[in-house]
């Protein structure tokens, strides 16, 4: 199987020039690599919530569930809990993740749950026509906004970092090779993994020119080192002129949330089978 054989018969409807086509194409690709050209697809399962990014479930031949705005994660880590041996990964928007749906992504972090995470961060909404978002930087005039937001945007990568994300890590939609590799180690890596994409939203905030001259690839980064981590998220504020480093920021490794629950449920179920046993012994 190629990387297009992953494609679907629907009508794609993102503007051209749209930073998800990266997105669509980067993943395509990952998926070809990491199954060994196709064998082995049914093993994995896509949610997307709703915005332009959600579409991408559309585009991929592979099991998927379309949710809703902001409840991509609690649908994925319900996969994920009713079938362990699956590899769940998750489209949201920032809008998405990082507003309406910003408390499900903390506590997904919080207790490792064993999904990944894809973030189209164009830091706008884009479906609903350009209002802001909480990655869109101060003085951001939009729809909801003619007048400029008057709030600074979060740095979803250091709230990542301090919810617990066991592995983090940033791209863009103008670097495709970078991404490729990016999505393979997030979706590989055991525990929760969030890939944040600098998706450029050509129609209502196209950042191509400033990411272009901003964003450079990190290079003898201790993935390992909280701290080191974390310098390099606050590097870039989503709002200053820094310089943007794009890579893996942060990996470890810790038992997952569905390792935990599994092994209570197994100590639940020879608790009742013990239960059972002495029932019936008693009963003869
Ligand atoms: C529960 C719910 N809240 C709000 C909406 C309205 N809504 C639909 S898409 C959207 C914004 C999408 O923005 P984002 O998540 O950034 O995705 P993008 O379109 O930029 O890819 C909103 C607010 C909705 N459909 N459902
Ligand atoms: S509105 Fe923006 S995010 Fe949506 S399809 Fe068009 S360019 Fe892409
Ligand atoms: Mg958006």
């Amino acid at each position: 199987m190629s990387a297009l054989n992953l494609g679907t018969y629907a009508q794609n409807t993102w503007c051209p020039g749209c930073g998800n086509f990266a997105i669509l194409s980067a993943f395509r690709m990952a998926i070809t690599e990491l199954t060994g050209e196709g064998a082995g697809v049914e093993k994995f399962a896509l949610v997307s919530g709703i915005g332009c990014h959600a579409k991408i479930v559309d585009y991929i031949n592979m099991n998927s569930f379309y949710s809703i705005h902001g409840r991509v994660v609690p649908v994925a880590e319900a996969i994920k809990l009713a079938s362990p041996e699956i590899k769940v990964i998750g489209f949201a928007g920032d809008g998405d993740a990082y507003g309406e749906g910003i408390e499900h992504l903390i506590f997904a972090a919080k207790r490792n749950i064993d999904i990944t995470m894809i973030i189209h961060n164009n830091r706008v909404y884009g479906l609903t026509t350009g209002q802001y978002t909480p990655t869109s930087p101060l003085g951001f005039k939009g729809r909801s906004t003619p007048h400029g937001t008057k709030e600074l945007p979060i740095n979803p990568l250091e709230v990542m970092l301090a919810s617990g994300a066991a592995f983090l890590a940033r791209g863009t939609s103008h670097g495709l090779p970078l991404l490729k590799k990016i999505f393979k180690e997030a979706i590989m890596h055991k525990g929760f993994s969030l890939v944040d994409v600098l998706q450029v939203c050509v129609t209502y905030y196209n950042m191509y020119e400033y990411y272009d001259k901003r964003v450079y690839e990190l290079q003898g980064h201790n993935t390992g080192d909280y701290n080191q981590a974390l310098n390099k998220a606050r590097e870039w504020d989503y709002n200053t002129d820094a310089k943007i480093a794009l890579g893996v920021f942060y990996k470890k490794t810790a038992p997952t949330f569905e390792e935990n629950f599994l092994r209570t449920g197994e100590r639940k179920k020879i608790d009742r089978d013990l239960k059972v046993k002495e029932f019936l012994k008693n009963a003869i």
